[in-house]
């Protein structure tokens, strides 16, 4: 039996409340947010807390989901009346739910026009968006749009069919103002610094290029709040997939697995309307930066570590590499030393060691090379930002030297057990060709090669003649010793604080 609306009524009648179903009449849902990117962070996080709100019977809440690119989820999904089992894994039993948030789904590059009938409804008044780092098209060392991406391109010169995110919502503000609606709330969840503040800088951009009487509309009239997104959520697996048809009773060909912790702070402005999402648990504040910065620097900081560090090891999952002594002790000192000071959140030593419990889950199976993917697009908010606080103010950056060691040594493709595996990153070319042309240099000739890639390191970076050498330290380091062997040594040092520059006039 596939899952379905029809299957739903004899699943709960079946396992009697051990698996907490739809309970109000799906068809009466209004699509009152878009949601781009219909992934299965998005199915498991922000469709779960809308999903609270509909059982509590506000119902204009059903959820749009678009795929900008691929039609694989939106297909299994449309095949079981876009219902879909959230499994929560923590390592005991699993407990089941079954979301009927989603409403429909639409594949971008097969119908934008649907997608922009969908965003400019009157009865939409937010469209959300987990799209990666790299959907945002914009430089992640400056942060400013990239107006030679190739999406760009197209979307300035072809606004009615847009291919992009920021496409999509400029086109779709266009047209609510050419209609006299008001603008939707655009409500990012993505692991940007800022990322309200950052999607409303790059929507001013595109639309300021594009129409600059639309851009002072939006920019008087839109709303952008900055959000803080946590939840671990793994790729789903086969393995996965059969688990739960036991477990459920019905195939579901997309479910999603995550671990019991949800975390949703999101800044109180919106547009118009919004779900009472405090009431399933999110936290709605004035200002959401201080938890962003410490969620982006501490968990995904730390996960990138794990990623690196861990993969070269031979390690495949979270799990593995944090239970193995030098890489936990090397983690926990490059937060507590060298991330923690640079942050404002209160009670981070509690935090952190909630990480640690989280990170320990072994039911999740959380694959370190899913978290490697996209270095170029994450390292600048996760540990180069950690690094220029503590260049400014004189605090140690040695940890943070040697995960960017350990970084530079992944890009190599090859782990310490003589495994290869593939670079996933937009900029996969450039790292390597820095790498190809490094790999039997000198570290310090491998570092500055890499720290000339301005759109990752800026400028300023490569001008720090110390941290530059604490990086190819570390990594002649981990070449000469391997990993473990040169993250203890790390660990074990006492850290080596910067010369404090003296603060110029104005500062
Ligand atoms: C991870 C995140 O893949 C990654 O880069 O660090 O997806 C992480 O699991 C989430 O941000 C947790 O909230």
């Amino acid at each position: 039996m596939r899952l379905s609306n029809a299957a739903v009524a004899s699943l709960a009648a079946r396992a009697a409340g051990e698996i907490v179903v739809p309970t109000y009449d799906r068809a009466s849902l209004a699509p009152g947010i878009v949601h781009l990117g219909l992934g299965a962070f998005h199915r498991a996080h922000q469709a779960v807390y809308t999903e609270h709100r509909l059982r509590a019977g506000d119902h204009r809440w059903g959820i749009v989901g678009v795929s900008l690119r691929r039609a694989d989820t939106s297909e299994a999904l449309t095949a079981q009346d876009h219902l879909y089992a959230v499994d929560v894994r923590d390592g005991t039993a699993d407990s089941f739910q079954v979301v009927g948030a989603l409403i429909a789904s639409l594949v971008a590059p097969q119908s934008p026009a649907a997608v922009l009938d969908a965003m400019t409804d009157p009865r939409c008044h937010i469209v959300s968006l987990t799209i990666t780092e790299k959907g945002y098209c914009r430089n992640p060392a400056s942060g400013a749009l990239q107006f030679d991406h190739p999406e760009i391109v197209h979307d300035l010169r072809e606004a009615a069919a847009p291919r992009s995110a920021i496409g999509f919502v400029v086109r779709a503000l266009a047209l609510r103002r050419a209609g006299g609606f008001r603008p939707f709330t655009v409500l990012p969840c993505d692991n940007l610094p800022s990322n309200g503040d950052t999607m409303r800088e790059l929507t001013l951009a595109f639309a300021r290029e594009a129409d600059p009487a639309l851009a002072d509309w939006i920019e008087g009239e839109g709303a952008f709040p900055n959000t803080m997104v946590d939840r671990i959520v793994p790729l789903t697996t086969d393995a996965d997939r059969r688990r739960v048809a036991k477990q459920l009773g019905a195939d579901d060909a997309w479910p999603v697995m995550t671990e019991p912790f949800s975390q949703w702070v999101i800044e109180d402005r919106f547009a118009g309307p919004r779900p009472a999402w405090e009431r399933a648990g999110a936290t709605l504040v004035g200002d959401a930066r201080p938890y962003e910065q410490a969620k982006l620097r501490m968990l995904n900081g730390a996960h990138s570590a794990l990623a690196y560090l861990g993969s070269l090891i031979g390690y495949d999952t979270v799990d593995q590499a944090i239970a193995a002594p030098a890489v936990r002790n090397f983690v926990e000192s490059m937060l507590r030393d060298e991330v923690e000071p640079t942050l404002s959140r209160p009670a981070l030593a509690s935090y952190r060691a909630e990480l640690f419990t989280r990170f320990r889950n072994t039911a999740l199976d959380h694959r370190l090379q899913q978290i490697a993917t996209d270095g170029s697009q994450k390292l600048p908010q996760r540990w180069l930002e950690s690094v220029r606080a503590n260049l400014k103010s004189g605090a140690p950056t040695e940890r943070l030297a040697f995960a960017l060691a350990g970084w530079i040594a992944y890009l190599s493709g090859q782990d310490e057990t003589g495994r290869t595996y593939a670079i996933a990153d937009p900029l996969a070319g450039t790292l390597a060709e820095a790498v190809r042309s490094t790999l039997h240099a000198d570290a310090i000739d491998a570092v500055q090669t890499l720290f000339e890639i301005e759109s990752i390191f800026g400028c300023d970076l490569r001008a720090q003649p110390r941290f530059v050498t604490q990086v190819a330290r570390h990594l002649a380091a981990i070449r000469a010793q391997g990993v473990v062997k040169a993250m203890d040594a790390c660990t074990a040092s006492r850290p080596c604080t910067q010369p404090q520059r003296p603060p110029r006039s104005g500062e």
